[in-house]
């Protein structure tokens, strides 16, 4: 390539060249004319030379995009177009010292904003998205974390169509104006930066509540939805109040406004947005009733509005000085509602489902072309940095430092972080400093967990010597290299560790040289390359558990025998431990199914993972919801990335016919205990919401599931009834789960009733475009062709696009990795028919291309074509080429070599 065409691709932003602004602002007085045309926006901006950034006058600068500017005032002085500097990007006033007022004045689309960003109309609603640089459409701003500033917004609008008028704080003023149109003033007396800024005008209808601190002050709860939805909305204010409630609790967190709002939008680019006092919402994560919504929505919900709501503090309060610092909000409060669900629910469970997603998502991801420290050092396009890695990596981390420093020391680093950071924008660094200072912990080279990306693998080995009784265990790490960074330090890790007796006691721990018996269970840290420590009075058969609770995101290599793991599987007490025992068994079973069917020997299931099932299934002391995940097998993408190479036949064949081995083998025990749920189950009227409840229906879902896979007519009907669409969604949709793959004329008849009763709704309509695309049936790729020309489907609304080209590309690997490449055309040609559509919705759609080395040539090759295709496109947003690109990076005639 030239050195002209390298200019003009997007270039990256460092964390390196970081500077504070120039400019403060103090307030911000917007004031938004919405009209069916133009919309007209007039920004107030005071602010001052930041005394931070140098001294001496320096030129305003100003971000701002797709919009018209019409006017400049600086100081009273009305500027010429040649006072100022206007950029594709920026706007650049003349040089000031001092403080000063501008006044901006512009005009913008939101009816033509398919981006979803900025102020755009999601049906007859006008919404807001700002995070990460969306305010920069709405009017010229600094338009950073760092500057954050005081918001006035007035909001003029048709009052007829328009009656709810809402931003973001207290409502201070409303009125009415000429030509049937009215206002309302907003006041947030918070200084936020302009990403927290947002506003609604439409006909909504609300639910209201209202919830009083622990102080006493009455704080006004109100949820806003399409009128006609306000029954749907009872789930997510219980939710809210619970969060509100936790929050106090746990970490003396009280909320601040006079009122909470939340918004339900149909077009939304991802889940929810935490908006100062303003939180909008996909309205698939408010909407739930139990026809309608299964219990995993149910509890998303749940988990999405405390996540949103804990921002307050965690995000809005105190904010992010830059966006490579965005896991200091976003990891610290995923592991707040991780905590928070775990609480609400069943802790053993919610651990085994955070640590499932972290391996199925993030682990490829760090493993992968896009792999990046939870703080990245680069990005070209910030929006693709929201991700696993960011989030649940970053979680992960939090939750480390939690697990050095005790929950009290933690308490008391949270309390400090407050105390000196309330109302500033900071760094990852300065969350570490106060846990380091409020509890005397040395974090010096927890901080490479920061900024050293790969996820290390921790091997275990150890001796047990029945005569003298001292078990020796080594523990050792290694770190991959990663795009950037070829080389690691070793990071300190926690291991978790207790010894399990032959009678499934944890043995008390004595470290060889200590006195007296110890607890059952301790935190090794593993700080360097690798670290020996021996156990003293270990009695014989004793079973080491590792990493319990997953204490830390890494890969665990232990040399556990298959006895060991099945030993594990039915005794040990934590019960991260046993599922994860169970998991491993699995897994190794079907890796040799995998390689037996490469050499064209028989395949069969290892009887003794189907005893230790059955041991499983027998005992009764066990939740039903943790008992649900314990019989639930490897899915095919943890066992794809076990291997070097992601056979996706074999994977998808060995796992298809290990659940029919397990469906025939158990069979009668499959049916009593379905049977037994079943029938506990009330066939009409309420519906119990309880954590018991649901858990129950999981595993009567995963036993129907087994039913069916077993191939006998009696499990198959057994789903054909359940899946009636009279039934609630949490039974209709395992059962059609269940059905989904089956080639017989039973499943399209459950899935076309689906069809007719839920048609109308999209929200619904969405998982059974999710499950035509998610069938493994051959012939599902020309059923999601055809299903653009459903009258539901619109490639403008992200929920639809997720469900079914979503469903299709990341639910169904083996059609979508089929070997002859037609799944990759299909989805090259989908993120070029999106990518001037939404930006970034097509950049998350490209992810499942970006991993084609996991994969044999002819698919790589095939990938590696469809991606190059992508990258062609000369007017391709720097969304999809920055993923594209780095997909690409090191591949053979990569568009970035030579
Ligand atoms: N902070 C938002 C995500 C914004 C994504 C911008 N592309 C939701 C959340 O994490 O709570
Ligand atoms: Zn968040």
């Amino acid at each position: 390539m030239d050195r002209a065409a390298a200019e003009a691709l997007p270039q990256p932003v460092r964390l390196q060249d970081y500077a504070p602004p120039a400019h403060l602002i103090d307030t911000v007085d917007l004031t938004v004319e919405l009209g069916d045309d133009w919309t007209r926006v007039t920004a107030v901006l005071s602010g001052r030379r930041n005394p931070a950034a140098g001294s001496g006058p320096a030129p305003i600068v100003l971000d701002g995009q797709d919009q018209q500017l019409l006017s400049v005032t600086l100081d009273g002085r009305r500027l010429s177009e040649a006072d100022y500097r206007l950029e594709a990007e920026r706007l650049v006033l003349p040089a000031v010292d001092g403080e000063f007022v501008a006044v901006i004045e512009g005009r913008i689309r939101p009816q033509d904003n398919t981006a979803l960003e900025g102020l755009y109309r999601s049906g007859d609603l006008y919404c807001t998205q700002c995070e990460a640089e969306g305010f920069r459409r709405i009017t010229y701003y600094p338009d950073r974390p760092d500057v954050m500033a005081v918001f006035t917004v007035r909001i003029e609008a048709e009052k007829e169509r328009f009656p709810v008028l809402l931003a973001n704080g207290n409502c201070v003023e409303t009125g009415d104006l000429p030509f049937d149109r009215h206002f309302a003033v907003w006041h947030d007396p918070f200084r936020k930066p302009a990403y927290l800024f947002a506003m609604v005008a439409g006909n909504l209808g609300w639910r209201e509540d209202s919830f009083t601190t622990r102080s006493g002050r009455e704080v006004a709860l109100r949820i806003y939805v399409d009128p006609g939805n306000e029954d749907r909305t009872g789930h997510a204010m219980e939710s809210l109040k619970r969060s509100m409630r936790w929050d106090e609790e746990v970490y003396g967190f009280e909320y601040d406004l006079d009122i909470f709002m939340i918004v339900a939008v149909s077009a939304f680019n991802m889940g929810a947005m935490e908006n100062k006092g303003l939180n909008i919402f996909n309205d698939k994560f408010i909407l739930a009733d139990p026809a309608s919504a299964t219990d995993g929505d149910f509890q998303r919900i749940e988990g999405i509005v405390a996540h949103e709501y804990f921002h307050n503090w965690t995000g809005n309060r105190i904010t992010c000085r830059d966006w490579f610092q965005l896991s200091l909000k976003e990891g610290l409060t995923v592991f707040r509602d991780q905590e928070f669900s775990a609480d609400m629910h069943d802790r053993g469970v919610k651990r085994v489902a955070d640590a499932r997603l972290l391996r199925t998502v993030q682990f490829p991801e760090d493993a992968g072309p896009t792999a990046h420290p939870v703080r990245p050092e680069t990005y070209i396009e910030i929006n693709n940095f929201y991700t696993v890695t960011v989030y649940e990596k970053g979680s992960e981390v939090v939750r480390m430092i939690h697990t050095l420093l005790g929950p009290e020391n933690y308490r008391k680093g949270i309390d400090l972080y407050v105390e000196r950071h309330d109302g500033q924008a900071v760094t990852c660094d300065d969350f570490v400093a106060a846990m380091e200072d409020a509890s005397g912990v040395d974090l010096t080279r927890f901080r490479l967990w920061y900024s050293q990306a790969g996820t290390p693998t921790v091997k275990a080995r150890w001796q047990h010597d029945p005569a003298s009784r001292r078990l020796e265990l080594t523990l050792s790490q290694s770190v991959p290299s990663t795009p950037g960074q070829a080389s690691k330090l070793p990071m300190p890790i926690p291991v978790r560790t207790a010894l399990i007796g032959r009678n499934g006691e944890p043995v008390p721990l004595r470290l060889d040289g200590e006195a007296g018996a110890g607890d059952t269970e301790r935190v090794l840290l593993l700080e360097q390359a690798s670290e020996t420590v021996t156990f003293a009075d270990v009695p014989p058969g004793t079973v080491p558990s590792l990493l319990r609770g997953f204490s830390a995101p890494v890969k665990l290599d232990a040399s556990w025998s298959e006895a060991d793991l099945a030993f594990l599987a039915g005794a040990d007490s934590d019960p991260f431990g046993r599922w994860e025992a169970l998991q491993s068994l699995s897994t190794r079973a079907l890796l040799a199914m995998v390689s037996a069917l490469r050499e064209g020997r028989a395949a069969g299931f290892d009887p003794r993972v189907v005893a230790a099932f059955r041991t499983s299934l027998a005992d009764d002391r066990l939740e039903p919801a943790f008992l649900a995940e314990l019989l639930s097998l490897p899915g095919e993408s943890l066992l794809g990335q076990a291997l070097d190479t992601w056979h996706v036949d074999e994977v998808h064949a060995a796992r298809r016919e290990a659940r029919r081995t397990l469906g025939e083998a158990l069979f009668d025990l499959w049916t009593g205990l379905y049977d037994r749920l079943s029938a506990a189950e009330p066939a009409g009227g309420e519906v119990d919401l309880s954590t018991a409840a649901m858990g129950r229906r999981a595993l009567a879902n995963a036993a129907l599931g087994y039913l069916v896979a077993s191939g006998r007519e009696a499990g198959i009907a057994r789903a054909v009834a359940q899946a009636r669409p009279d039934g609630t969604m949490t039974r209709v949709m395992g059962a059609l789960v269940a059905l989904n793959d089956l080639e017989r004329g039973e499943r399209d008849q459950a899935l076309a009733a689906f069809h007719d009763r839920w048609q109308h709704d999209p929200l619904v309509l969405d998982k059974w475009f999710a499950l035509k695309a998610g069938s493994s049936r051959r012939g599902t790729l020309d059923e999601v062709r055809a299903l653009f020309d459903h009258p539901g489907f619109s490639l403008r609304n992200p929920n639809r696009v997720r469900a079914l080209i979503g469903g299709f590309t990341a639910g169904n690997p083996v059609r979508f990795h089929e070997a002859d490449g037609s799944g990759y055309a299909f989805l090259a040609d989908q993120v070029l028919a999106l990518d001037p559509i939404n930006p970034q919705v097509a950049a998350r759609m490209t992810q499942p291309l970006v991993r084609w080395r996991k994969f044999d040539r002819g698919r790589a090759q095939a990938m590696t074509d469809a991606l190059r295709r992508i990258v062609a496109q000369p007017t391709l947003s720097k969304d999809v080429y920055e993923i594209a690109s780095k997909a690409l990076s090191s591949a053979p005639d990569s568009p970035q070599s030579g």
